[in-house]
């Protein structure tokens, strides 16, 4: 009988691009499909593939009879309700930060670590953080050629990272902000978003974002880390299998409403040229290459979002770092980046 897939989370903004993949699918393996939810938006009607549906409030019996069951809800929803759902007899694939670094939890992604699926003592799969995973395609192609040994990077990630809020408020303050002539002197931005009644205190962001970039993505954490920075670190060396690749990391938030950006500097066990890298990059088909900077061919946000690949430009040796190579890369931190890579593994599950 064909398998039985619920998605938790169907309305919020990851579970809508969810419902888009779906539609899009050539494959379809799935006999039912149940969209659960809070109790909030529970009722509300989505269509499917062409079929409608209603939404069930989140409970334990929501998922019985459910082969798999993906997860696109806030960390505390996934903790408390994954495990609930993996004892009614489903295969959880989560897309919060509740379990990736659980031992008993593999991490995939399905170009660098499909097998582990297998592997799932909870009945819980884990999806990564769209930062680490927007580069994780290209870099797990690499790696797998070429021995990784250290990785550092600075990220440019975009509101929608932090939801419908994040969005929300970036076009909030870019009315503030435009025609206003400010952004020449400190603080102006600031005094224009308390004119137009911006407080700071509402902002999912620590400082604004219009005219701006701020270093700072996710929690604080100490010891001068956030959270993303920790995030990209734990999980590159998981998923890549290398638990002590050096790695550093610097996330900034930047004015771009989706798609997440990444400066990647990557160092490999001996030295690789761009046109190896180029190779592998190539032979990869979830990596699409942008790379003629001489004709201005580079990936940007701008022009890729809305895409699933991994966008990679900017291919260079590093003059002054051996066996270093530095690119950028851009992918869609709500498709590859969230929803994508959960409905590639949940696809992996059933076939
Ligand atoms: C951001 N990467 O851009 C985050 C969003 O651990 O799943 C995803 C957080 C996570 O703010």
């Amino acid at each position: 009988m064909a398998p039985t897939l619920a998605l938790v989370g169907a309305t919020g903004a990851v579970g809508t691009v969810m419902i888009d993949i779906m539609n899009g699918r050539q494959e379809w393996p799935w006999g039912e499909v149940r969209l659960i939810a809070s109790q909030r938006s529970a009722g509300r009607h989505l269509t499917v593939r062409g079929v409608e549906h209603t939404v069930v409030a989140l409970s334990p019996e929501a998922f019985d009879g459910v082969d798999i069951a993906m997860f696109d809800v806030p960390d505390e929803i996934s903790a408390e309700w994954a495990p609930i759902a993996a004892s009614r007899g489903a295969v959880v694939v989560d897309n919060s930060g509740a379990f990736r670094m659980d031992d008993d939890v593999p991490l995939v992604v399905p170009e660098c670590n499909l097998d582990r699926i297998h592997d799932r003592p909870r009945g819980i799969i884990a999806n990564p953080n769209c930062t680490t995973l927007s580069m994780m395609a290209a870099l797990g192609a690499l790696h797998r050629t070429f021995d990784l040994r250290e990785l550092v990077v600075a990220s440019y990630q975009a509101v929608s990272g932090a939801g419908v809020a994040g969005v929300e408020r970036l076009y909030a303050e870019l009315a503030a902000v435009v025609g206003k002539g400010v952004g020449v002197r400190a603080g102006d931005v600031r005094e224009a978003l308390e004119a137009a009644r911006l407080p700071l205190e509402d902002s999912p962001f620590p400082a604004p974002l219009a005219l701006n970039v701020v270093p700072a993505a996710g929690s604080y954490k100490g010891d001068g880390w956030y959270s993303e920075e920790l995030k990209v670190r734990n999980e590159s060396r998981k998923i890549l299998g290398i638990p002590d690749l050096r790695v550093s990391a610097t996330c900034v938030r930047v004015p771009v409403v989706t798609t997440h950006s990444l400066a990647v500097h990557a160092t490999f066990a001996s030295e690789v040229t761009v046109e190896q890298a180029r190779e592998v990059f190539e032979a990869q088909p979830s990596v699409v290459l942008m790379d003629d900077p001489a004709d201005n061919v580079f990936p940007t946000p701008a022009d890729v979002v809305g895409g699933d690949p991994t966008y990679v430009g900017r291919i260079r040796q590093a003059l002054d770092f051996p066996n270093t190579l530095d690119f950028f890369v851009c992918g869609d931190n709500l498709r590859k980046g969230a929803a994508l890579n959960t409905y590639e593994i949940a696809e992996a599950l059933a076939r």
